[in-house]
């Protein structure tokens, strides 16, 4: 393949496909496992079933997949997690890392 052909392939999958990012929440030993189920099901749009085996998985495991992001969206949900969870009284993280 010619370098210039080459390039194109490369520009083509960059503009196809965006980087996607993991969110992780953390497991820690003050938030609720009731707050956990609920930043859960109102971010990541987990049903009540799926929340709850997600939230029981980071305890068991000390982190669990939240979901899979665009860059911006993933950056969003964590600093709604941190927000969320300072105002009401809990240590709970979240991270993001490239898939
Ligand atoms: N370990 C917490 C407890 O026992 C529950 C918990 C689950 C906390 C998941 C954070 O991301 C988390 N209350």
């Amino acid at each position: 393949m010619s370098i210039s052909s080459e390039f194109e392939v490369l520009e083509e999958t960059a503009l196809k496909y965006p980087k996607k990012y993991k969110v992780f929440l953390l497991n820690d030993d003050y938030t609720s496992m009731d707050f956990v189920v609920d930043i859960l099901i109102t971010i990541f749009h987990k049903s009540y079933e799926q929340a709850e085996q997600v939230m029981l998985d980071i305890h068991k495991k000390d982190r669990g997949l939240c979901g899979v992001y665009t860059h911006e969206i993933a950056e969003t949900k964590v600093n709604q997690v941190i927000k969320r969870a300072k105002s009401s009284g809990f240590p709970l993280k979240a991270t993001m890392e490239e898939e």
